[in-house]
């Protein structure tokens, strides 16, 4: 996108001609072009996100997760997922960057094979209590409000073991990043299944209470050892770490899921947080390179992204995209609100891309400018 500045010396200001139109004619024949004529759009001055902030409440998306039940079989689609897609990231499948995301229903006592691909993946379970995941090898049982890793390159398939109620979970994927690098990779299980370890739940069992295990075989891998992260012990961490700290002044009270090991993100290419907010708690805003996608875990609120003000309440999901204004609100008077979230922060950080401010104005928020759907 280019602005009035363009105009300044430094940038590239090269009217149009009869001759050069030709000239970049003759380039184009040469599979050649002109830095000049595209230099501002490739070098804007700031991020120019195509993605928007957009909702997605899932009182509406429920229903038709759950129409695809019957119409599709989950193996022969490989996975029954909706995709959550960014109205300016249709092109990539994003929802927000180079982030995907999608909810997934498995229906009782289904079942997947197993596959492994290049993009890492994460899950974060918004229904049912029969969901489990086998992640090279270890069996996890996961519930609702769990956070669970699939690392790139580890085998992994799923389903649920209910006799009653489907599950509903959301995938994060970093498949639009693999993609943009031309790094994708897939593999299907050579005997369909893994054979899984006798115990369940191996790696939330082994790091646990500020401990690691201590002389086994050393974790040499670029992501965390703990695939699993219930939510009972993560929202008693919030509130316990709300009765030590104030809290940051643009998130509440927030905690990022790590790597025990490194205390890094969980995996090399997307953070996870949780975040807590006060009651009736309003934060102030700020932006930073990287893309966000949020989950109301608990509670209700809103959030101004970009000046456009989105209301949410548990199970909604919204995104933000890079360098876009933003801030929370709690818009209950007597309860906490929990926002999970997942980001490309280690991508952004280890490329040393990363950026943050405060919103200048005194008061720290955002006019406004209209009311998000
Ligand atoms: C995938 O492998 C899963 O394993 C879910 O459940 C969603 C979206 C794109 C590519 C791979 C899964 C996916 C996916």
């Amino acid at each position: 996108m280019t602005t009035h500045d363009d105009n300044r010396i430094g940038r590239a200001r090269v009217s149009d001609s009869p001759e050069l139109r030709a000239y970049y004619a003759e380039l184009a024949e040469l599979d050649a072009g002109a830095l000049w004529t595209v230099a501002n759009d490739i070098e804007p001055w700031y991020p120019q996100p195509r993605s928007v902030p957009v909702l997605w409440r899932y009182d509406e998306l429920r229903p038709l997760v759950h129409k695809a039940l019957p119409l599709v079989k989950a193996d022969d689609a490989g996975r029954r997922v909706v995709m959550l897609v960014n109205p300016g990231r249709k092109d990539v499948s994003a929802a927000v960057g180079l982030l995907y995301t999608g909810l997934q229903i498995m229906g009782p006592g289904e079942f997947m094979t197993a596959h492994r691909h290049q993009a890492a993946a994460l899950r974060f379970v918004h229904e049912g209590t029969g969901a489990w995941t086998v992640v090279d090898g270890q069996k996890l049982r996961v519930g609702p409000r769990d956070f669970a890793i699939t690392p790139n390159g580890t085998w992994h398939e799923h389903g649920n073991e209910a006799d009653d109620a489907p599950v509903i979970w959301q995938d994060g994927l970093d498949i639009p990043l693999v993609n943009a690098l031309d790094a994708g990779f897939y593999e299907v299980h050579p005997e369909l299944y893994q054979t899984p370890g006798k115990v369940i739940n191996s790696s939330v069992l082994s790091y646990g209470a500020n401990l690691l295990p201590y002389g086994m075989e050393k974790w040499t891998r670029p992501y965390s050892p703990v695939f699993g992260y219930p939510w009972e012990p993560t929202y008693q961490a919030l509130r316990d770490l709300a009765k030590a700290v104030e809290g940051s002044p643009y998130d509440g009270v927030i905690m990022e899921y790590t790597n025990p090991l490194t205390g890094g993100s969980v995996m090399p290419t997307m953070g996870a947080h949780m975040q807590l907010l006060r009651p009736g708690q309003a934060t102030r805003a700020h932006r930073h390179t990287g893309s966000v996608v949020y989950t109301a875990a608990k509670g209700r609120g809103a959030s101004v992204i970009a000046g456009r003000r989105f209301e949410w309440k548990q199970g909604d999901i919204f995104c933000v995209p890079s360098w876009a204004w933003h801030e929370h609100e709690n818009l209950d008077p007597s309860e906490d609100a929990c926002l999970f979230s997942f980001n490309d922060f280690p991508v952004m950080r280890s490329l040393t891309f990363h950026r943050e401010e405060a919103y200048p104005d005194h008061d720290g928020h955002q006019p406004v400018l209209q009311d998000g759907r």
